[in-house]
């Protein structure tokens, strides 16, 4: 008997959702878009979408959201018959949440649409400009931060401006508009896990209104403003049995639900010439200075997400609830934390890191949550810089050693190699993995010979590092580990 599909979501059928769903609590066909992000996956959805859906229904309606996918048409082609509304699903071991969003007001396609894109940047009631385009999509040298001339979308853009691409070549071809418009530009607020993601994104579209005109430059240094903002929720990938499971308990289908936990955080720099929701209503902290809540989630959750998915996954663990299950993982990661990143940190009076880095493993161990050693090992040469190699840089300038970031180091190199502990091939996503893959092919596995190689890679590790003897001696310690014990070892015997 062929399976009864279930009518699907969209506004049309709000009312049939059981009562313990919980739904926009406002008319969403009545609001107006006030913000267009750019970058709409996952992490937006569940993350600044909840925020901007509370104060929707608080009555701030102006701010509706216009996402649009740079790159993919595929969550516009799951949400646009939805009326762009999904269901987040807040996953723990106490059980599961359901809440439809109603924030996401359009979908744009940038491949299939520019013009419609640069039309919705352009439109006066586009004050925000969100982003979460994650580390490659800002067209940068993760090492130096600065944009990368010769990336192929910056040098798409530059010879046909009008007609972007790249995140910079949208944003500064919107921002010239507007301004021979007579049009106020909006704030761009970036939401990726980068150190000082407002500097970030000023300095690239600095870099690339350079090229393009330097008056246009000197425009947006005087006048665009890109606050920093620290964002933070776990958010793994959907996976078709989420998808049949949420449309089960919603009794219609929804093609794209996000999974998260129930922790999120979001704290943003106060600087919005061109207004703002009260997202501090919706629980978003506003502050003054950004920078020590980004260092303290990139150095402690993001580094140590990243080194339990490299050694995890070399060790044959799936997610990382699986891997911190495993006491001495677990007894590794609080090390890190403790021992190797803390002393780097320097934070407000009010932040107790010791209760931070609790509740950080607390969060990693959430059983509900799958969420994947691999998810997060992709893209590993745009993220080894911020959360590891910014707090090596700070031991090693303190002559204080490191030897679990060493190994974090070590085991992303064998990651890269693309062959794992039984010989199987690893599926490695990085915009480098060709040329990662390359470099330790031709060095071949013994360390001394594999770490000089793999350090060369200077948008990794700058010229610093692999200058200094001391890192170069702790990673091919590490990696000699790894070869000749393996990761499951090499979490013990730290
Ligand atoms: C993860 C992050 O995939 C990854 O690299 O470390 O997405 C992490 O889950 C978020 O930053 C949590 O806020």
């Amino acid at each position: 008997m062929a399976a009864v599909t279930p009518p699907r979501l969209s506004r049309a059928t709000l009312d049939r959702l059981p009562a313990s769903v919980a739904r926009p609590a406002y008319d969403v066909a009545a609001t107006t878009i006030g913000i267009v992000h750019l970058g709409i996956g996952a992490f937006h959805r569940a993350h600044q979408a909840v925020c901007i859906d509370d104060r929707l229904a608080a009555g701030e309606t102006g701010w509706g959201v216009c996402g649009v996918s740079l790159r993919s048409p595929d969550t516009a082609a799951a949400l646009a018959p939805q009326d762009g509304l999904y269901t987040v699903a807040t996953r723990s071991g106490a059980g599961e949440r359901l809440r439809v969003v109603g924030a996401v007001r359009r979908l744009l396609v940038a491949p299939r649409e520019p013009e419609a894109v640069l039309a919705a940047l352009t439109d006066p009631a586009a004050r925000i400009v969100s982003l979460t385009v994650t580390e490659k999509g800002y067209c940068h040298d993760p090492a130096t931060a600065a944009l990368r001339e010769d990336h192929p979308d910056i040098l798409a853009d530059l010879r046909d401006p009008h007609a972007p691409r790249s995140l910079p070549g949208f944003l500064v071809e919107a921002i010239a508009r507007r301004r021979r418009a007579g049009l106020a530009p909006f704030t761009v607020l970036s939401c990726d896990n980068l150190p000082a993601n407002g500097h970030t994104v000023a300095g690239v579209l600095a870099g690339f209104a350079r090229l393009r005109d330097p008056d246009l430059a000197a425009y947006l240094a005087g006048e665009v403003a890109c606050p920093s903002t620290m964002v933070d929720r776990i958010v793994p990938a959907t996976t078709d049995s989420d998808r049949a499971e949420v449309s089960a308990a919603l009794g219609l289908h929804d093609a794209w639900p996000v999974m998260a936990e129930p922790f999120s955080q979001w704290v943003i720099e106060d600087r919005f010439p061109a207004g703002r929701p009260r997202f501090e209503e919706a629980g978003a902290e506003l502050v003054a200075d950004v920078a020590p809540y980004e260092l303290m989630k990139l150095r402690l959750l993001n580094a140590s997400h990243s080194a339990l998915a490299y050694l995890g996954y070399l060790a044959g663990f799936e997610t990382i609830a699986e891997v911190v299950a495993e006491p001495d993982c677990a007894r590794f990661a609080a090390a890190l934390m403790r021992e190797e990143v803390r002393p780097t940190l320097r934070m407000p009076g009010s932040v107790d890191l010791p209760a931070y880095e609790r509740a950080l493993l607390a969060r990693f161990a959430n059983p509900a949550l799958r969420h994947r050693t691999w998810q997060i090992a992709m893209d590993g040469s745009q993220k080894l810089p911020q959360r590891l190699l910014g707090t090596v840089r700070d031991r090693l300038a303190a002559g204080a050693p490191f030897p679990r970031l060493a190994l974090a180091v070590a085991a992303w190199m064998r990651y890269v190699t693309g062959r794992d502990e039984r010989g199987g091939a690893i599926d490695v996503r990085d915009p480098l993995s060709a040329r990662l893959r390359a470099i330790a092919e031709e060095a071949g596995p013994v360390p001394e010979r594999l770490a000089p190689a793999l350090l060369a890679v200077r948008e990794v590790f700058g010229t610093d590092l692999p200058a200094n003897p001391v890192f170069v001696a702790a990673v091919t310690d590490g990696l000699a580990r790894l070869s000749t014990h393996g990761a499951r070892h090499a979490f013990r015997a730290r």
